[in-house]
């Protein structure tokens, strides 16, 4: 323990302000979560004051521990401490919480508050992210330190609540854990026996621990206002190494209220003036001190600031020693940071197509993958076991396991949800990105986590195959229909269906550039064929979202549009119309939302105003009739799917270039 470390009494005064703070946050805002913040507010002094390898004058230090607040409705619990450790939050942002525009709203939001290290909210999901976290500290420690300089040597630390527990994202997430012995992993459980329906009997009487304890965890036990118990765990953690730690800390939810305190009533209301005030003279502090700070918190973080610069400072110079001693190391480091992604993956050697080869696009995509892992080193991810299917492995990178940090290959098992909250967790780290695999069908399982990743501007790459009814046999089950358009609206994330190998590279390239932004890759299971394309700069305009596929002479009377494996049919009806004197352009889509963010110039140029036009796309219609020109309808399955060989199902739901010539109005040309 470091000699400047807070002793109790220091600890005591901090937990007194992070109560007072949350507790008259939450009052002027009139609305929030009081209980957990009051509950462990000790458990955030000894955190913040003496656990946690941090710097508040810069928050981004990659030599930093990691603090995930899983039970994000406890908000005022971060913004308390961050705001009394020297992040720069002032204190009138924690007066303004809630409020539009501030830097602490309702649940604390990645990359809007400083300290913040992740959107957490929806729970559970911050024990994924910092299993991801975890997972990515011993990758990178594997790849960067050396016998002489570990630079890379962070704890991951959760605090989760009754109802991260009961989530079950954090079960798969926790039994991944366990299995990788992540021993850098400390997971706190505010076991206060409260949610927001009353006391947890009500619903929830399993034995955490004991489940912990089968994942694979060390287990320990406290009081949440035993600071000195709390420090002696965290060293008992620390010691075991091979496994991760679930220390569960017995506290009340709202300690310190006198008449609310243990309730549910104080989870997430305001305490009201009454009890505020009677919290006050509980705590034995002036009863119209609002916002009331201890000096002695505020004078012990004004002296341990020092000694947090000093940690960052002895970082840095370790990291200058080792960059000097490892100079390729330090050249890969670079890489890993250096933000040039849209460079290095057109420097990429992406795999060759000729007009007429027929490969399915999830075979396209496992090579373009691996064409991308040769350029990025950083390149890490797998599948929810079914890597075979996916084509997502990437050949010769290694597994990564408890034995090999390594490796590159994750195997995440049969765990859609977690795998979206790992990638997660393993891009905020930083340095590396990652990729998730699965059947498109099975996006729905990884869904909240596709939209955290989206909401938090997060680069991961999801690669979903077997994109349509086109699956076949298995059924409608397994048979996506409304997945691609329900995947579309959700903000910020890119959804590319490409309709050959030659455009799933251009999708991978996209992908691989994103800084900013998720992208979703709709793959085929079935083989496609690769055409010419008419125009001749359709690589320039493949992130406009959509470019001319097969044109006509003059302006077109019909456009077909459509995306991935339905660019044949349209191809088809295509040569069919123009056959009979028709003039028809195809245009290929492999970004809907993206060619409906162009300008009305663009559009048009594809689409002019006066053409009929059809969308075909094996799925729903949701959105196709914002296309432009005279929208005739679509070509598609508003049902679910059905069980038979591709073809005779492809048949049975009219999936067909008759059906596109019929929809379009001339039908027999
Ligand atoms: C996935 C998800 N479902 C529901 C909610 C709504 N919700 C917020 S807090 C809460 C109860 C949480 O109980 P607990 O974790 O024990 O927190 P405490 O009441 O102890 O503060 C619920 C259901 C949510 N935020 N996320
Ligand atoms: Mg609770």
């Amino acid at each position: 323990m470091n000699a400047n470390a807070a002793d109790a009494k220091t600890l005591s005064s901090i937990a007194t302000s992070v109560r007072t703070l949350s507790m008259d946050g939450v009052q002027a805002a009139n609305s929030g979560h009081p209980g957990l913040p009051m509950g462990v507010a000790e458990l955030g002094a000894v955190l913040y004051a003496n656990i946690l390898k941090h710097n508040p004058a810069n928050p981004a230090w990659p030599g930093r521990d990691r603090f995930v607040l899983s039970a994000g409705h406890g908000s005022m619990f971060l913004y308390s401490l961050l705001h009394l450790s020297g992040y720069d939050l002032p204190l009138d942002e924690l007066k303004k919480f809630r409020q539009l525009g501030s830097l602490t709203p309702g649940h604390p939001e990645y990359g809007h508050t400083a300290g913040v290290e992740t959107t957490t909210g929806p729970l559970g999901a911050g024990i994924s992210n910092a299993v991801g976290m975890a997972i990515a500290e011993t990758m990178m420690a594997a790849r960067f330190n050396t016998a002489e300089h570990r630079i890379i040597d962070n704890y991951t630390y959760a605090l989760a609540g009754d109802g991260c527990m009961m989530e079950g994202i954090s079960s798969e997430a926790a039994s991944l854990a366990g299995h990788l012995k992540l021993g850098k992993l400390i997971v706190f459980y505010d076991s206060n026996r409260i949610t927001i329906e009353g006391d947890t009997a009500l619903a929830f009487t399993e034995d955490v621990a004991a489940r912990y304890r089968a994942y694979g965890w060390q287990t320990l036990e406290c009081s949440a206002y035993d600071t000195d118990g709390i420090q002696k765990l965290v060293a008992q953690a620390k010691a075991e190494g091979g496994k991760p730690t679930l220390i569960t800390v017995n506290s009340t939810i709202g300690y310190g209220s006198p008449n609310k305190q243990g309730s549910h009533d104080v989870h997430g209301a305001p305490l009201g003036p009454d009890e505020v005030v009677a919290t006050r003279r509980n705590l034995g502090i002036a009863e119209d001190a609002e916002f009331y700070i201890d000096p002695a918190a505020t004078g012990f973080f004004a002296a341990r600031k020092a000694d947090f610069q000093a940690a960052d400072d002895a970082w840095r110079s370790l990291f200058e020693s080792w960059r000097k001693a490892n100079p390729d190391k330090a050249a890969q480091w670079d890489a890993f940071f250096s933000g040039n992604a849209a460079a290095l993956a057109a420097g990429a050697d992406m795999p060759g197509y000729a007009v007429g080869d027929s490969v399915a696009t999830r075979a396209s995509g496992g090579k373009a993958l691996n064409a991308m892992a040769r350029v990025f080193d950083n390149l890490v991810g797998g599948s929810a076991d079914l890597a075979p299917s996916n084509k997502s492995d990437m050949a010769g990178a290694g597994d990564y396991g408890a034995d090999d940090r390594g490796g590159r290959n994750l195997h995440f098992g049969v765990r859609e949800h977690a795998m979206g909250g790992i990638v997660n967790g393993i891009a905020l780290y930083g340095g590396l990105k990652a990729y998730a695999a699965t059947f498109l069908v099975f996006a729905d399982y990884m869904r909240p986590a596709i939209r955290l990743a989206a909401l938090m501007n997060l680069p991961v790459t999801y690669i979903f195959t077997h994109d349509s009814i086109f699956v076949g046999e298995d059924g409608p089950t397994h048979q996506p229909v409304e997945h691609a358009a329900s995947l579309r609206i959700i903000p910020n994330l890119t959804v590319l269906r490409p309709a050959d190998g030659e455009e799933v590279n251009e999708s991978w390239r996209l992908a691989m550039s994103s800084e900013n932004r998720p992208t979703a890759l709709l793959l085929t299971r079935q083989n496609l064929t690769s055409f010419e394309k008419a125009d001749p700069d359709w690589k320039a305009n493949f992130p406009r979202g959509a470019y001319v596929a097969r044109d006509c002479d003059g302006a077109p009377e019909y456009v077909i549009a459509a995306t991935g494996s339905e660019l044949g049919i349209a191809l088809e009806a295509a040569e069919t119309a123009a056959a009979a004197g028709r003039k028809v352009r195809v245009i290929s889509v492999p970004c809907r939302e993206a060619f409906f963010r162009q300008d009305d110039a663009y559009r048009a140029s594809l689409i002019p105003a006066n053409a009929a036009v059809v969308s075909v796309e094996a799925g729903v219609r949701s959105g196709w009739d914002q296309l432009g020109g005279k929208y005739l309808g679509h070509v598609g399955i508003d049902t679910f799917g059905a069980s038979g060989p591709a073809k005779a199902v492809a048949e049975h739901f009219g999936l067909s270039a008759e059906a596109i010539l019929t929809k379009l109005g001339i039908a027999g040309v």
